[in-house]
């Protein structure tokens, strides 16, 4: 299994070809191979099975998956067996590494960047920056002060997000280590702590915390573990190596029993909530650490085997990891009323997943059968609409078909689940809906989501936003921000206006499991939160397995402070139907 990290995955693969298209661009290949190149790097993405399982099967063939030809197929086995391949490896000699990352900013296309190596030489983000400060971008055609701007700011947010992972990624690493390290004779419990254990929705590292005799065995041993790629530091209390492709560095401590509430309670974070809790231990006449609560009078620990005893001892309740982020959690805890925040178990049904009929990789009844395994008592289907013409969407016509038969599965109960017939409708550039209301009038439960267009002003996309609210049919606004993780930032708009009419109509917001999206983001979730909005929590699965990333959204809604109440999907099935008026 902990090989896994070190092998090549399908968006490996992707990412090499998708590069090397960039690449490509910026030497102004022929276009015709460029896309090539980025058609297989998508299918490859999206496909089922592992590329490298078929590579290395002799039986099999690459080219039977649709959009790989023999030109790609070779490029594909030179990659699996080198990690990469000779026209990339000419280019990347041709384009300092930075080309890549260059890409990532704002602005900066292809052929921008080709004119920017070609005219100023230059080689490292820095030098871009410096570039952009000195009023140089200016003398090139068709740049201007606006455009100086623009990079400025996407390097500053470049900056930010460079050096942090998935909380997804976070989590596979984290199981790996955990058997590993959990093998160790004497070990009695692996434990993440840090931001994993926070539910952040990047990391910028990852803290695992081992107890037992055998802790520090397993900090030996930690070296090891198949993934590991550098060896960072390695003493009686703590390890730090490099793991996987990427990187991503993990700090392994060992603790001992007594302190091993105190410890998980100081490397759980975060800092600021830490701060905030040391204050008040000192105003109370104590020293905290990781070490334990002492008493300053004579140094007695007072507590540290368990973090329930050391939030006590300071006059605290215990705080749920999602909450330390010192935004008003001690205070709470202090008078007793934290919130309940809702939990995995309160969820009864995930109301955002795609089909065969778009771009999902299963079947209505396949996501029925995996979501009622999961214990839900309902789910809705919610196809693309027709905007998204390359994942087929669904036309007027195709709604209405789809949607009779939905009524049929549920008169006849066959699948031991409700459907919900929906439709995840495309908000168009001016904010209507792509299909006509008649059609949206005919299924349970229409998410409105922005897919294309998002780099419009915040005016206007606040305009378009409460346009797309106007529509009586609407029930939640899907991925509101449009973010991805590492990637894209959220659109601009104005949020406030945008959920006090969503409040005002009715309409849910919702909190989008994707590990790549996790939007709304916690802190949006608490500002809407406090101006009456509800939620619903689900996963936009394309495939059965992505049902299990409930998980990270729940996180995020527990982030967010949310109870049971505010989210929409933990009711019962006939408060459910209820809800959204489905007789
Ligand atoms: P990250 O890794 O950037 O996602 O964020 P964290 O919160 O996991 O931060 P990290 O890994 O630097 O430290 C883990 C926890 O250790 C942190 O949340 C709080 C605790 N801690 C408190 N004070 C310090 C300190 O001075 N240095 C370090 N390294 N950790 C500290
Ligand atoms: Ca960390
Ligand atoms: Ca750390
Ligand atoms: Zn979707």
């Amino acid at each position: 299994m902990a090989e896994s990290l070190a092998a090549l995955e399908n968006r490996d693969f992707a990412r090499i070809l998708g590069e090397t298209a960039d690449l490509m661009e910026i030497a102004g290949e022929d276009s015709f191979r460029i896309r090539s190149y980025r058609n297989g790097a998508s299918v490859i993405e999206g496909y089922p099975e592992r590329v490298e399982s078929i590579l290395g099967d002799a039986s099999r063939k690459i080219t039977e998956i649709p959009g790989i030809g023999k030109g790609l197929a070779a490029v594909l086995l030179e990659i699996r067996a080198t990690g990469t391949f000779d026209q990339r490896e000419k280019l990347l000699e041709k384009y300092p590494p930075t080309a890549l990352e260059f890409l990532k900013i704002q602005g900066l296309g292809p052929k921008t960047i080709a004119l920017l190596f070609e005219h100023f030489r230059v080689t490292t983000m820095d030098g871009l920056e410096r570039l952009c400060r000195d009023q140089k971008l200016r003398e090139l055609p068709r740049m201007g002060a606006k455009l100086e701007e623009k990079i400025l700011r996407s390097i500053e947010q470049y900056k930010q997000r460079s050096g942090r992972f998935l909380l997804s990624y976070g989590y596979r690493v984290a199981a790996e280590l955990t058997d590993f390290l959990g093998n160790v004779d004497g070990v009695t419990s692996v434990t993440p702590a840090g931001s994993l254990r926070r539910g952040k929705e990047t990391i910028g590292d990852l803290d695992l915390l081992v107890t037992g005799p055998g802790a520090s065995a397993a900090l030996t041993r930690a070296v090891e573990f198949p993934a590991v790629t550098e060896v960072l530091g390695q003493g009686p209390n703590k390890t730090s190596v490099r793991v996987g492709r990427e990187g991503l560095q993990v700090d392994i401590r060992a603790l001992a029993d007594e302190s091993r509430g105190s410890a998980m309670q100081y490397f759980t974070g975060s800092k600021e909530h830490n701060v905030a809790v040391r204050v008040r231990a000192v105003r109370m006449g104590f020293k905290l650490s990781e070490y334990g609560l002492f008493r300053n009078e004579d140094d007695v620990r007072v507590a540290g085997e368990t973090e329930e005893g050391v939030y006590q001892a300071l006059g605290l309740a215990w705080i749920p990891p999602e909450m330390r982020e010192n935004c008003g959690e001690i205070e709470l805890a202090s008078e007793n009323r934290l919130p309940q925040l809702v939990r995995m178990e309160d969820i009864r049904g995930d109301l955002h997943m795609h089909t065969t009929a778009t771009d999902g990789r299963a079947t209505l009844e396949e996501m029925a059968e995996a979501a009622r395994a999961r214990g839900y008592e309902y789910i809705a289907i919610t196809d693309h609409s027709k905007a998204i013409a390359m994942a087929f969407g669904l036309d007027e016509k195709r709604v209405e078909e789809f949607a009779a038969r939905v009524r049929e599965i549920n008169a006849s109960g066959h699948l031991g689940i409700h459907i919900f017939s929906g439709i995840e409708c495309d908000i168009m550039k001016d904010g209507t809906m792509d299909l006509a209301w008649d059609a949206l009038a005919q299924l349970d439960f229409v998410i409105g989501s922005v897919h294309n267009n998002m780099t419009m002003e915040a005016p206007a996309m606040t305009g378009r936003l409460l346009r797309a609210l106007e529509c009586p049919h609407l029930r939640l606004l899907g991925h509101p921000t449009g973010r991805l993780l590492l990637h894209r930032d959220p659109f601009p708009f104005d949020f406030d206006r945008v959920v006090t009419a969503a409040v005002q109509r009715g309409v849910a917001l919702e909190i989008n499991s994707s590990p790549e999206r996790l939007d709304l983001s916690a802190p949006l979730i608490r500002a809407a939160k406090a101006k009456g909005a509800r939620f619903y929590v689900d996963t936009d699965a394309h495939h059965p397995q992505h049902l299990a990333n409930l998980h990270y959204g729940v996180l995020t809604a527990r982030r967010g402070w949310l109870e049971p109440g505010d989210v929409l999907n933990t009711l019962p099935l006939a408060e459910q139907l209820r809800q959204l008026q489905v007789t």
